[in-house]
């Protein structure tokens, strides 16, 4: 048995501790009122009161009351609020360990108990509350007031998501945004510094401008992206992190074809601070509200249906048959009760909305028992880390009440690696949460691949099927039904339900109704201009959807006049008409852009950002940099040439050629209507016109 050490509890630290509950509890009560409540004489109080002001975890303010005893009223700072969680979690391991003691010296084992913050009632351990970073009601009310004056964070959709579940405690046991020790812990080996068991970083990456502006030991506020303050951090850690081992260590390689890689890379800030955080209130959403719950809501509905067992489903998919099988099977396998957990956050880019989602479980929940299955959205920011990422889910799910974890094949898999392999064996993350799973504290329900077999109309475990040399085995692929719903193709009742498939094909028509965005690119002068202008008119014959050209030209004259060539102007630039594009392709139009777009990672950007919502056609206009200067139409490579005009793309600023774009135009010794006819052909085996 592994021995703690615990600090012992000094009766000055539970006279703070109740304290700074009293004062979070009671912000607003006189002083006799809470000299009565803590049961101690006002001059007492005094002495507390003045060492908790002077170690930074009261602020006293003046309420300018005739009236003495009521004239200050006394707030926790963010680092009290953190004190006092700290003090309530050393005590409870304190009372741990002493039951623990007294238990193995009693019985020669150890309890296996662990604390709860719930006394009066004997509860399991998934049942009991677990602790969240929340202050009161009236403390959270003074801190928001107070954290107007602190610098502020505007955090990004990824990290919002993290507070979420930092705060509400599914995270647990972290207690912010990880300090450096712990981010090196957990990405070496899992573990965060003082040993728990932590397979993602949990990192609040910023800019280096921003982290400039920090010093350590400061509290700042976060603020969600309309500007509401959800929570404070005090900044315990700055540092540069080696994002290169990162990726190697979390996602298994340090390959941009990985989307948290890439996310790593392109998007997060080169810098990461840690501390931690004092929750002041939930992120706002305004979808699906009832369908959403915390840790602790969960632990309660368990508690009051008295589910003992708790079998999770976590998806970023809507349910089809198999899965509607599979979660059939685990519960009854596992003797338990079944909780839908679908993912709202961040998934995978490309992957069907949740709304449409939401819908569609809300159709498929029907097929369920109510008295024995329930439906809860997580609002996880997901990574896609396979295995680390099985273990992570299985950790989350634990918080949030349950005691079995579904772990099919390829568990949160991130597709092909940019060699063309997948990033991770099919069972790698049954493996791995396999290893970890008695520590966790939750099992595993493992599943092969879930196949149908026609003969007995049923779905069965690809590996349990011993005739299936004589029977006949059907299956339909993600990639599969993605192009059976983009062409307008049959999905048949035996693979879905007829109202989810409704609802995949009502927000995602066939290709030919959707939106898309043709994207040229190249170097200035090769003709993309001119091809998107032909080809503009070509679709406006034939008519269907509006069509809008987005030329470099002309957007920055519209949308971008203040802007230059630098790098960052020009990754502005090119966001802008991503947005406008991704805006148009969303409802159902036809965006031809036709800037330079030297930078790839900006390119990719943009396609994820259309992706989203339509086909995103990448055209390189693949004109030699020798030809466009030889033709040199506005005169500009004359003038870059004499050092006039500075980084001018392809003789003193790059380009990155395209490396798999999906139309590549040779446009020496081809006429302009030719080029634009070969983009139509392009569009219309994408299915994207009809011929
Ligand atoms: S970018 O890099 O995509 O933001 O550029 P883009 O907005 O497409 O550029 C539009 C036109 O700006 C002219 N121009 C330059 N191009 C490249 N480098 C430098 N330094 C520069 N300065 C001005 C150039 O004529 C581009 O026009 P096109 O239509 O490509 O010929």
């Amino acid at each position: 048995m592994a021995v703690q050490t615990i600090a012992p509890i000094s009766d000055e630290e539970v006279a703070l501790f109740r304290l700074l509950r009293q004062v979070n509890l009671a912000p607003e009560a006189s002083q006799r009122a809470t000299a009565v409540a803590l049961g101690v004489s006002l001059g007492r109080l005094n002495a507390l009161l003045k060492s908790a002001v002077a170690a930074g975890f009261i602020q006293i303010s003046d309420r300018a009351s005739a009236d003495r005893r009521q004239r200050f009223s006394y707030v926790l700072t963010h680092r009290g609020a953190a004190e006092m969680v700290r003090l309530r979690d050393q005590f409870l391991a304190r009372k741990f360990a002493e039951y623990d003691a007294l238990h193995a010296e009693l019985t020669g084992t150890t309890s296996g108990y662990i604390p709860t913050t719930h006394r009066t009632q004997m509860m399991q351990n998934n049942l009991a509350p677990i602790p969240e970073l929340y202050v009161s009601f009236e403390s959270a009310q003074k801190m928001k007031h107070e954290a107007g004056n602190l610098t502020s964070h505007d955090l990004t959709p990824r990290q919002i998501c993290d507070l979420e579940l930092l705060m509400n405690g599914g995270f647990n046991p972290l207690k912010g945004f990880l300090s450096e020790a712990d981010y090196n812990g957990v990405v070496e080996n899992m573990r965060t510094a003082d040993g728990h068991l932590w397979p993602i970083p949990i990192t609040l990456d910023v800019t280096d401008a921003f982290a400039d502006t920090i010093e350590l030991g400061q509290d700042i506020a976060l603020r969600d992206q309309e500007g509401v303050i959800l929570a404070t951090m005090t900044v315990t850690d700055k540092w540069v992190p080696n994002k290169a081992r990162e990726a190697e260590m979390v996602f298994g390689a340090d390959d941009s074809a990985h989307p948290a890689v890439n996310y790593l890379h392109n998007t997060a800030g080169n810098v990461y601070l840690g501390g931690p955080v004092t929750g002041i209130q939930q992120p706002v959403h305004y979808d699906f509200r009832a369908r959403r719950d915390t840790p602790n809501e969960l632990r309660a509905y368990f508690r009051k249906l008295g589910w003992r067992k708790v079998v999770a489903f976590q998806t970023r998919n809507p349910l089809h048959r198999a899965h509607q099988e599979l979660t059939f099977r685990a519960a009854k396998g596992a003797q338990a009760n079944l909780l839908i957990h679908p993912v709202v956050g961040l998934t995978k880019p490309g992957d069907v909305d949740h709304f449409t989602r939401v819908r569609c479980y809300e159709a498929v929940l029907d097929q369920y028992q109510p008295s024995t299955t329930t439906m809860s959205l997580l609002n996880l920011a997901m990574r896609m880390a396979g295995p680390r990422e099985a273990v992570w889910h299985g950790l989350i799910r634990k918080n949030h009440g349950c005691t079995h974890f579904i772990v099919g094949r390829d568990h949160a898999g991130p597709g092909k690696n940019s060699a063309g392999d997948d990033f991770y064996g099919p069972y790698d993350a049954q493996d791995l949460f396999r290893e970890h799973q008695e520590e966790m504290g939750i099992e595993m329900v493992d599943f092969k691949h879930m196949v149908y077999v026609q003969e007995r109309a049923q779905y069965e475990p690809a590996d349990e099927i011993e005739d299936r040399d004589n029977v006949t085995i059907l299956n339909i692929s993600g990639t599969e039904l993605r192009r059976r719903l983009q062409e307008g193709l049959e999905i048949p009742e035996w693979f879905s339900f007829p109202q989810v498939v409704e609802e995949l094909r009502r927000t995602k028509p066939a290709r030919s109704k959707q939106g898309f965005t043709v994207f040229f690119t190249g170097f200035s002068g090769s003709g993309k201009s001119t091809i998107a202008n032909a080809l503009m008119v070509k679709l406006m014959e034939m008519g269907g959807r509006p069509v809008t050209l987005l030329d470099g030209d002309i957007v920055r004259k519209n949308l971008s006049s203040e802007l230059g060539f630098s790098k960052e102007h020009r990754d502005l630039n090119i966001r802008r008409i991503g947005y406008v594009a991704s805006e148009i392709t969303k409802n159902g139009g036809i965006a031809i852009c036709a800037p330079i777009a030297p930078y790839a990672t900006t390119r990719r950007a943009v396609r994820e950002e259309i992706e989203d919502f339509g086909a995103f056609i990448e055209v390189h206009v693949a004109t030699s940099i020798e030809e466009c200067e030889r033709r040199d139409r506005k005169g500009l490579y004359k003038l870059a040439r004499e050092g006039k005009i500075k980084e001018f793309t392809g003789i003193s600023d790059p380009y990155d050629v395209p490396k798999d774009p999906e139309l590549r135009l040779d446009t020496e010794g081809q006429d302009v209507d030719n080029c634009a006819h070969q983009v139509i052909l392009k569009l219309e085996s994408m299915g994207l016109i009809s011929g």
